[in-house]
């Protein structure tokens, strides 16, 4: 593991100045924290207007107009006849995808990502730098940033299926996990409850079991067109969509939808409550082979990024061997279309084509057996990385099954070190899933979303203080030693300076 200064360097987050132009770009308030900053202890005006230049062969314009937008809306006077340059680039390097550097001097602002991401992700970061500046004086700090995510898979799943949320409200949620450096957005699209994606070749799925939603409410679901659609808006700011379909359990819509799929041959009833385990395909039925070839097909047709999720959780009506049976097909199914097998951690009971991913969510066992394949493990501990479970007992939405967590659960852990055997070579990254049963609404969403998104982004980008020692053999003062206690005040101290943005965004934000 490496190891470099920066919690040092971010130690005086908190201590603004009362006048005068900040000098120090270490205080800068970045979430998630960075590699590595040099302040060089000047300040660069913004008082003048600049102009963005690009080196064209490696920059497409739409994603200058997007950065364009980030940075005015930020407070940057952005003109064609600027007297002062931002420059974007990306240069191709031999480092991990996604890094960027950032230079700031007292002429100019350079932003070089060794790839797209890499380059938008130095754009975010300037961003917070504009947004959480003070707003008595104009100027940034002068200095080097330099970056690069820990973990190459950072995402955040929402459940659409208990409840629908309209495609401006899943383009919103798109917004803020870029802010915050995400990569991948699952959709959880069917479940129980409702079916949330048109399939052209069985269009009762979304006519009959997208028709309600968790509490009778009038569902929805989205067209191939809205998919296609949300999937470029999601490219454009660097995220790719993980679709799933909950399989073979969590499928009562699709079997109100299509009797065939139920071995007694009757639909089953919509169902609106929220208790899980309760349903199956048939699987010993060829039908329901066919139906998945075609399904999967059309899903693997539409999607544009490696992974199609397949669930597997909760599966109390099957025996080992026909869940096993169940979801090596369905594996095979992914791998001849070309795609990735991304599962929740009970998959790995079964064998699984290389590349394939499991996500711990609860059994500490399941994840074993993924490394023990050979598999790669995704992190989503329900005791820390559930945004739907409530910060405390006076929180109104969530669930609390797995505990109650707070700003500080959401921050205070590490993938590594929670299973025995399960090593960083061995996790592909973190994910934090919000499941639906309790929300409604944008507001809802922001509000269990923040502040913990921004905890879970940095256990996902940013090098932890581990062992209570950092690189500049700084200690932990608690006794005992809470490996976690000193980085996390860091992270609040950078953090308060975002509730000022967030409250201009009117993100309803929990407190
Ligand atoms: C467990 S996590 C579930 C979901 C529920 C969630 C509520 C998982 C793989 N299954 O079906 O919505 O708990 O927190």
């Amino acid at each position: 593991m490496r190891y470099f200064p920066l919690f040092a360097l971010l130690f005086c987050a908190c201590t603004e100045q009362e006048s005068g132009p900040n000098t120090d770009l270490a205080a800068a308030a970045i979430v998630p924290a960075p590699l590595e900053i040099r302040a060089d202890s000047s300040a660069l005006s913004l008082d003048q207007a600049f102009r963005l230049e690009y080196s064209e062969e490696t920059i497409d314009s739409q994603m200058v107009d997007i950065i364009s937008d980030w940075l005015s809306d930020a407070g940057v006077p952005i003109s064609d006849d600027g007297d002062r340059r931002v420059w974007l680039e990306n240069r191709a390097a031999d480092a991990t995808p996604e890094s960027y550097k950032i230079t700031i001097d007292e002429e100019e602002i350079r932003l070089v990502g060794v790839d797209p991401a890499g380059l938008r992700h130095a754009a975010q970061t300037l961003r917070q730098l504009l947004l959480t500046r003070s707003d008595t004086v104009n100027y940034l700090p002068t200095g080097v940033i330099r970056d690069s995510p820990r973990f190459a898979y950072r995402g955040f799943m929402l459940d659409v299926s208990r409840h629908f949320f309209p495609p401006e409200t899943v383009e919103r949620v798109i917004d803020y996990l870029a802010m915050y450096k995400f990569n991948h957005l699952h959709l959880h699209l069917s479940d129980d409850q409702g079916w949330r994606l048109e399939i052209e070749s069985y269009p009762r799925l979304t006519a009959i079991g997208g028709s309600t939603e968790v509490g009778g409410g009038p569902g929805g679901f989205y067209t191939q067109q809205d998919y296609l659609d949300l999937q470029e808006y999601a490219a454009d700011r660097g995220i790719i969509i993980v679709p799933e379909f909950d399989l073979p359990g969590h499928t009562n819509a699709a079997l109100a939808s299509y009797a065939e799929l139920n071995c007694d041959g009757r639909a089953r009833e919509l169902y609106t409550g929220t208790e899980v385990g309760f349903s199956s395909l048939c699987v010993s039925k060829e039908y329901v082979y066919e139906f998945l070839d075609t399904v999967l097909a059309e899903v693997a047709q539409l999607t544009t990024g490696p992974f199609i999720h397949i669930g597997g959780d909760e599966v109390h009506t099957l025996d080992q061997a026909e869940y096993n049976n169940f979801i090596e097909r369905v594996a095979e199914m992914l791998e001849r279309g070309g795609k990735r097998v991304l599962g929740w951690d009970e998959i790995a009971q079964a064998q699984l084509p290389a590349g394939s991913v499991a996500q711990y969510w609860n059994f500490a066992e399941n994840a074993q057996a993924a490394v023990a394949q050979g598999q790669a493990v995704l992190f989503s501990p329900a005791t820390n990385a559930y945004l739907d479970m409530k910060y405390d007992s006076t929180t109104e939405l969530g669930l609390s099954w797995a505990g109650f967590t707070d700003l500080e659960d959401a921050y205070s852990w590490d993938p590594v070190g929670m299973v025995a055997g399960v090593t960083e070579a061995h996790i592909i990254g973190v994910e934090a899933p919000l499941w639906s049963e309790t929300i409604e609404s944008l507001d809802d969403i922001e509000y269990l979303l923040f502040p913990r998104i921004a905890a879970i982004s940095e256990v996902a980008w940013s090098e932890r203080m581990l062992g209570g020692e950092d690189l500049v053999g700084r200690t932990s003062t608690s006794t005992p030693a809470n490996p976690y206690e000193e980085s996390f005040t860091f992270f609040e101290q950078r953090l308060l300076h975002h509730y000022g943005f967030w409250e201009d965004m009117g993100i309803n934000f929990h407190q």
